[in-house]
């Protein structure tokens, strides 16, 4: 069973805005704001939703960039995100249960407390293109095999 999912950039050039992700799935790890899309919501909805709920913010316009597909090569799971930008918000970003969130210069990105494909497509989002991508990971997370690819429409 696949497990469906987004992951919202908030990108105020020469900024990003990430979250610390203080517990469950991905903790200690830097990353966009998204989780579970739920019954009877649309994959924009939870991209909106998420984000209010862990980062404080009101997104509306909001443009799909990708879709990630990823699987461990040792386990059942299989995860595809969603992934979406914006470059504007309403309201005061705020420090949730779940996200620390914090302004990055896009030089100084830190990949290294990331999920591993991060490095991989987060450059393509800031490059306004579109991609499509599928990444398989070992026991420790990292990555064993993966493909990328850019794509005019999604
Ligand atoms: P909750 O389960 O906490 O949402 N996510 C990933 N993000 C990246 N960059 N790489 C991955 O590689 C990911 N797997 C999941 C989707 C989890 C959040 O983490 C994202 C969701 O935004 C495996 O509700």
């Amino acid at each position: 069973m696949k497990t469906l999912m987004t992951l919202l950039i908030v990108h105020q050039h020469p900024k990003i805005l990430l979250g610390m992700k203080k517990r469950g799935f991905g903790q200690g790890r830097w990353n966009g704001f998204g989780g579970k899309v739920e019954k009877n919501e649309n994959l924009e909805d939870t991209a909106k939703r998420e984000v209010f709920e862990e980062a404080g913010i009101r997104v509306e316009n909001i443009e799909k960039m990708g879709i990630l597909n990823f699987s461990w090569y040792n386990k059942q799971e299989l995860i595809e995100v969603h992934v979406f930008k914006t470059n504007q918000f309403n309201g005061t970003i705020k420090e949730s249960e779940e996200m620390e969130p914090k302004w990055f210069d896009i030089d100084q990105i830190p990949f290294t407390a990331m999920w591993s494909d991060d490095i991989h497509w987060i450059p393509l989002l800031l490059d306004n293109k579109k991609f499509n991508g599928i990444f398989v990971f070992d026991d420790n997370d990292q990555i064993l095999k993966h493909k990328i690819k850019i794509i005019k429409q999604i």
